[in-house]
């Protein structure tokens, strides 16, 4: 019988399959298993961006203060971590959606603040009532950034030269209806009602501006967060320990500037928070409390070590290239977005890294 050369074939073929298969078999763990470790890593790393992928505002909600916490809106311990502008009328070209952007996707920050200052140069209580529209219309298109990026955002009453909030508590009394109004919906808005009550002005004097603020923000807005200053440029907040405001979802502030205030200020701030107060590091700088000066990064890393152990918000100040240390862009750099490392000033290059943790 003739054999079709198909069949004479077969077998050398099928013999030829086998070898490859054993040899597919011997070397497939080998070859399998980063090829699988890849996959488990790429679906872990999936994961994560899912995870990652949700905004600050998807993550967390409607904030609220539960005891000495800010918590999120299933009940869990958040702390926030951000970036403050310089003075809005100053450094306006930083409000723009992708600066917002890079600073949430690159550097972690979940919060903005808007530091609009009241008394100085083109404040809000010293400038023309068309510097006040401009100054509303930014907070208004920063307000939307935040929005649309799913950030949490400060309205910062910077006050500074004007020591004592009474000082302007009628514009600021006007302002913060307007803002209440506007911004009641928004579960990412929370309200700074004085940035640094200083010189003297003592907690009763803060107190008593407190309530007719938040009076007014609350007919408005029933849930925001409100942030409070505390005398002597935010630091007191033993004081405000012995004699809280009443009223839900309010925090204290307490700033810090790690060249200038070292250990017994922590010492203080310890002993507030142990009292049960809220507390909220809505400004802080690793230079020197003008803003300038030496870097001390051993006290500022002291300092975020003790906020990371007891869950306390912080804001770094300021979004800004001006020739001074705590401005965290160089001032050579002209960017206002999309910086990388090397746009950074020292100030910048070291939150950046806190925050990116
Ligand atoms: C500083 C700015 C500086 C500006 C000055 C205005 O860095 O460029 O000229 O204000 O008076 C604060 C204030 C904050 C200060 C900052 C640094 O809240 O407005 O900014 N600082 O001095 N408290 C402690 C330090």
């Amino acid at each position: 019988m003739k054999t079709k050369p198909i069949d004479r074939y077969l077998p050398v073929r099928a013999q030829t399959l086998l070898l490859l298969a054993f040899l597919c078999c011997l070397l497939l763990p080998a070859a399998q298993t980063p090829a699988s470790a890849d996959a488990k890593t790429a679906a872990s790393n999936s994961k994560t961006a899912a995870a990652d992928s949700k905004t600050p505002l998807q993550q967390h909600g409607r904030l609220k203060v539960s005891g000495c916490s800010l918590v999120n809106s299933k009940g869990n311990v958040v702390q926030l971590k951000g970036v403050s502008t310089h003075g809005l009328s100053w450094y306006p070209q930083y409000v723009n959606k992708q600066a917002f952007q890079t600073l949430r996707d690159q550097w972690g920050a979940e919060v903005i603040r808007l530091a609009m200052y009241t008394a100085e140069y083109n404040g809000y209580c010293t400038g023309s009532a068309q510097n006040q529209k401009d100054l509303r219309t930014l907070i208004d298109k920063a307000v939307s950034y935040c929005d649309e990026l799913g950030l949490y955002v400060i309205i910062d009453w910077h006050i500074l030269s004007d020591a004592d909030p009474n000082i302007y508590k009628k514009q600021a009394n006007a302002f913060f209806k307007t803002m209440a109004k506007k911004y009641a919906g928004h579960s990412n808005v929370l309200y700074e009602i004085c940035n640094e009550p200083n010189s003297g002005t003592s907690w009763n004097d803060i107190k008593a501006y407190a309530q007719t603020i938040m009076k007014t923000i609350r007919r408005y807005d029933k849930r925001a967060v409100i942030l409070i200053g505390t005398p002597s440029w935010c630091q007191d907040v033993d004081a405000a320990a012995a004699s809280p405001l009443k009223g839900s979802n309010l925090m204290y502030t307490f700033h810090f500037y790690a060249s200038t205030h070292t250990d017994s200020y922590r010492k203080k701030l310890q002993s507030a928070i142990d009292a049960g107060l809220a507390v909220f590091v809505s400004e802080f700088g690793i230079c020197e409390a003008s803003g300038s000066g030496t870097i001390r990064r051993k006290e500022a890393d002291a300092w975020i070590k003790l906020l990371d152990q007891n869950n306390i918000s912080y804001v770094a100040w300021n979004l800004s290239n001006k020739d001074e240390t705590s401005a965290l862009i160089r001032n050579s750099c002209t960017k206002t977005s999309g910086w990388k490392r090397s746009d950074l000033s020292d100030a910048g290059k070291w939150v950046y890294d806190k925050m990116s943790r």
